[in-house]
């Protein structure tokens, strides 16, 4: 009769703690500022995968699109083992329509995004209404939401990186801040501690690959580009041994985290 109980208050704490707490107190806790980017056109196995290595992150990436055999039942299960082994879900979606479009593909459709991903990434191309309308989309779900603006990107060229884009990025987080809980960036943009800055591209041998993806490694991506979480894909994914690999990225990303932020 006991474990009912148990299992119905580990709910209502997730429920109750807004995200970015939540996220804050994960990444203490654990140790781990890495976000494993899980490219992979399985969820079977990015569940199996990130009962592995769950333990070593403080967040698992996936693109729900590339999947093949996607189900609610499996999301499902792929958000029990986030729980149970405290990280959270970020759906990278890049959410770029109108307001009244990303509100339908947000919640409804195939994938339901709302009712899993913990958080979501946005591009805030179309204007500051894509954050209002999936902000007001997420306050139909009862657990904590939120999203990273994409200020930045890592690949060759982007059209992201200028400085009025940038601003206008900023601006934006600042007005929506109950929601916006940080950045996909690749250098630091606001002082305030409120948002966490999440660096992809990055790859301890690698500088990149044939298709205008460019790597930095852990220490630049956190120390000159001034990141709070580090999301490496391939570097684990194409790895002999994914679970080491994971260890050593957790240990060098927060080692250097510690270091420079003093945390
Ligand atoms: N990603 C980038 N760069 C960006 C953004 C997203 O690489 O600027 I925004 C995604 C793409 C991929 C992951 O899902 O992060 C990086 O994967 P690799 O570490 O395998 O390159």
């Amino acid at each position: 009769m006991q474990l009912p109980t148990l299992k119905i208050e580990i709910e209502d704490k997730n429920i109750s703690i807004p995200i970015r707490q939540r996220f804050q107190t994960i990444i203490k806790e654990k140790k781990s500022n890495l976000c494993l980017s899980a490219d992979l056109t399985s969820l079977d196995e990015i569940i199996e995968l990130s009962n592995l290595i769950g333990k070593n992150i403080c967040m698992l990436k996936i693109h729900c699109d590339i999947l093949t055999d996607f189900s609610m039942d499996k999301i499902q299960e792929l958000k029990d083992v986030s729980r149970r082994l405290n990280f959270l879900l970020l759906e990278d979606r890049k959410f770029a329509d109108i307001g009244n479009t990303v509100a339908l593909q947000y919640t409804k459709g195939l994938f339901q995004i709302a009712e899993w991903a913990d958080l979501v990434t946005v591009h805030v191309l179309p204007g500051e209404g894509i954050v209002q309308a999936l902000e007001q989309a997420a306050q139909t779900i009862n657990e904590s939401r939120g999203c990273l603006l994409i200020a930045q990107m890592s690949s060759k060229g982007a059209l992201t990186n200028n400085e009025d884009y940038v601003n206008g990025v900023i601006k934006c987080a600042e007005k929506y801040s109950d929601f916006v809980i940080g950045f996909i960036s690749q250098s630091r943009l606001t002082t305030s501690d409120k948002y966490l800055h999440c660096t992809p591209g990055v790859h301890l041998t690698n500088t990149g690959d044939q298709l205008g993806q460019q790597y930095v490694t852990p220490r630049q991506a956190i120390d000159g580009r001034g990141a709070d979480i580090v999301i490496v894909g391939r570097a684990i994914l194409d790895s002999i041994n994914r679970v080491k690999t994971a260890e050593a990225y957790q240990q060098e990303c927060y080692q250097v985290y510690e270091e420079l932020r003093k945390i």
